[in-house]
Parts: structure tokens; sequence; C-alpha cells
């Protein structure tokens, strides 16, 4: 495995990815990260990778993956050998109040990416697209049932159409072209380096700040949640062995309504920070529902599991400690977001030296 391409890679998983294959006896090969640097990518999440590697085995590229002549570029200036396709657009939120920037980085960035890789690899069969899809394209489950990888595509929010959208292309490319291509559709990830407009990070940084805790409609939405490192070990597994033309779910088996997800976070942070573990409970606020808010998503991740042995390592207690404890203890990581020093230091590091 020599030149890997990863889109997005400052972003919350993106990053993680990175630091997770660096960790792995069996990469040896190099990574080169097209990123845009939007609000969501912060390069201070690789500083340890750029300090280590960027001599010979880490190149950052800031790129637009929506500009055609900016992605081609990098194909130009790299053999590349694998695409690992995190870039993207990716709060619910913001899909609702804007959704342009949805259209155009996750379905024409990625349709972009698509035809320079067939272009580029012509006939290549030692080469893969893996794309980082999400549970969200198969809509919203009731009380029971599960999302199955034959489960039919029925995307509600502007974010989840485009990533169906995104999806649908991928699969195109592997049928009309013989793209080697494979898809992974995962549900809710949480761990360090998430942004915090995001449940888990968001709650934790207010909490911290004894601001209010927003939790929409009456918090009884579900969602799966899966340690983002289990998502890394999930996306490494299916890019070495996975079935060329297939989809993998990946989840953690592990559903929480919202509330009850924020009563326990709000314990874990007590105890971190010496507090009775009830004391951030009464920041909780129920407040206007998000516009189509999904009410359940549960992902079976059988397949994975059977056919390339994967299974979840860090179970939700655990995974809640640490990652309580990481964002505690990297607090100037979350002070520079809320303050916009990061984009001051992306300013000067990244933006001005192209
Ligand atoms: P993120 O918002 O934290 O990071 C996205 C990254 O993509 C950022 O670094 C951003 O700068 C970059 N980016 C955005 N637009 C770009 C463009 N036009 N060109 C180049 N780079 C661009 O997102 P995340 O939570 O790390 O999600 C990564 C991927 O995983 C996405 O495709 C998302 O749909 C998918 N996913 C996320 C979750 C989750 O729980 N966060 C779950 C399942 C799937
Ligand atoms: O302030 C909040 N209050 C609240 O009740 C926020 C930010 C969220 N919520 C609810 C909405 C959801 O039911 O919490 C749940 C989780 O919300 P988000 O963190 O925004 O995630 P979600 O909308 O479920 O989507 C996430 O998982 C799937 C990622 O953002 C997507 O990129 C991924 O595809």
């Amino acid at each position: 495995m020599n030149n890997i391409l990863v889109t997005g890679g400052c972003g919350f998983i993106g990053s993680n990815f990175i630091h997770y294959l660096f960790n792995q006896s069996d990469f040896k090969g190099k990574i080169i990260n097209a990123d845009k640097l939007t609000y969501a990518g912060n390069p201070e999440n690789l500083k340890s990778i750029e300090k280590k590697y960027s001599d010979s085995r880490y190149f950052f590229e800031k790129i637009d993956i929506a500009k055609f002549s900016e992605i081609e570029s990098i194909f130009e200036k790299y053999e590349i050998d694998y695409i690992i396709h995190f870039a993207a657009e990716s709060h619910v939120d913001r899909s609702i109040t804007g959704p342009s920037e949805f259209i155009h980085t996750n379905i024409v960035g990625t349709f972009n990416l698509l035809e320079l890789a067939r272009k580029s690899w012509k006939d290549r069969k030692d080469v893969l697209f893996h794309h980082i899809s999400t549970d969200e394209v198969y809509g919203s489950l009731g009380d029971t049932g599960y999302f199955y990888e034959t489960t039919l595509y029925d995307p509600r929010s502007p974010y989840s159409a485009s990533k169906a959208s995104s999806d649908h292309l991928v699969m195109a490319y592997f049928h009309t072209y013989g793209l080697p291509v494979t898809i992974s559709n995962c549900s809710n990830n949480y761990g360090p380096y998430q942004f915090p407009e995001k449940l888990i990070p968001l709650m934790i940084n207010n909490m911290l700040e004894e601001k209010s805790l927003p939790v929409y409609g009456d918090g009884k939405n579900v969602r799966d949640w899966l340690y983002v490192e289990d998502h890394c070990s999930g996306i490494w597994e299916i890019v070495k062995n996975g079935k060329r033309g297939e989809t993998y779910n990946i989840g953690g088996e592990n559903e929480w309504t919202n509330v009850d997800l924020l009563n326990i976070l709000c314990e874990k942070v007590a105890v971190e920070k010496g507090k009775d573990k009830d004391y951030y409970k009464k920041l909780i606020m129920f407040v206007k529902d998000r516009a189509g808010h999904d009410r359940r998503y549960a992902i079976n991740c059988d397949k994975i599991k059977a056919e390339l042995g994967w299974k979840q390592s860090v179970n939700f207690e655990q995974g809640l400690e640490i990652t309580v404890k990481w964002y505690i203890d990297n607090l100037q990581w979350m002070k520079n977001i809320n303050s916009g020093e990061y984009r001051k230091w992306i300013e000067k590091n990244y933006l001005n030296r192209q």
C-alpha cells in the first residue's frame, strides 16, 4: 500500500483516522491530506503528525474538492493508490439553514473525485475509492427494526439527501466504469477532536461554561453511538479486505435517547470536575425541535462482523469517560475554536503559504 489520498483529514473523523493509520504496523505508505479548511477543518488536530511525518510520509494540501482544477492538481502532483473520502459538510442543522454548500461539497465534490480517479487510474485494479457515508441515508426508524445494507434509501434532510446522492454516484462508477469502490455507512461517532456543534462536545463545552444544555423536542430521539476509533478500524478493515462494489454498515449497537445520554454525560463531567453527580442536570433545557428531526437510527452491522471480523472495542461507559477527559484536558483546543483563534492560526500557517 503506497499513497493514500485522504480528503477532509482535518475534520473530526478524518483526523482521528490519520492518527489511527500512522499507528498501524501494516501501514507503511504516505498520506496526502486534501482539505479545504472550512470552519470544521482544524489542522491543530494533526500537529503531532505534521511534526513527526511531514518530511516524508504526511503531506497537507489545501484543496476544495468542489473545484475540479484544484483536486486535479493533486492527481498531477502525486501518484495516488487509494482514496479515502471523508470530506463533507457534515452538520444536519447547518444543512437546514444553508443547504447550498452541502450540494457543492458532498455531491459535486464526490463527483469530481470519482471522475479524476476514473481518468487517472484507467483499468488499474490494485486501487480503491472508499467513500465514508452515514446511516442517515436510510431515513428514520420507528420503535423497532434496524438499517441493513439492503434497506432502501429514504433521506430526510438536505445533509442526508446529499450523502445519499454521493453514495449513488460512487456505486454508479462501480457498475458503469468498473471503478474499484467500497462504501461504509456509519452511525453517530463521538470522541476527541469533534467540532463542538455536535451533541456530545457541545454539551461538554456548555457544562464546562455553565451554559444551558439545549435538547431538541422531547429528547426521545434515538441515536446509535460508536467511538470514533472503532469507526476508523472498520474503515481500515474494509480498505484492506472489503469486497469491491460492496457497502458495509458500521455501528455501535448502542442506542440511546438523547435525554438519557445527556443525563449520563452530566454525571461523567460532574465526576471529572469533582461536583455532585446531579450538578449539571439543572442546565438541561428543552428547546424547539429540529425541522424534520429523524426519530430513531439503529444499525445492523452483522455483515462487517461476519465478513471482515471487525467488532467494536470500546464500550460506551469507557468511551464517554475517555472523551470527557479528553475535552477537559484539551480546554485550549476548545477555547481556540470558541474564540476563533484557530482560524487566525490557519490564516497564518496554511492560507498565506500557498
Ligand atoms: P467534519 O465536519 O468534522 O469534517 C469535515 C472535513 O471536511 C473538514 O476538515 C472540512 O474542512 C473538510 N471539507 C469540507 N468541505 C470540503 C471541500 N469542499 N473540500 C475539501 N475539504 C472539505 O466531519 P466528520 O464528522 O469528520 O465527518 C467526516 C465524514 O464522515 C463525512 O463524510 C460525514 O458525512 C461522515 N460521517 C460522519 C458521522 C459523524 O457522526 N460525525 C457519522 C457517519 C458518517
Ligand atoms: O444541541 C443539540 N441538541 C440536540 O438535542 C444538538 C446539536 C443535537 N441534538 C440532537 C439531535 C440529534 O437527535 O442530538 C442528536 C445528535 O445530533 P447531532 O450531533 O447533530 O448528530 P446527528 O444529527 O445525529 O448527525 C450525526 O450523525 C450522523 C453527524 O452530525 C452526521 O454527520 C452523521 O452522518
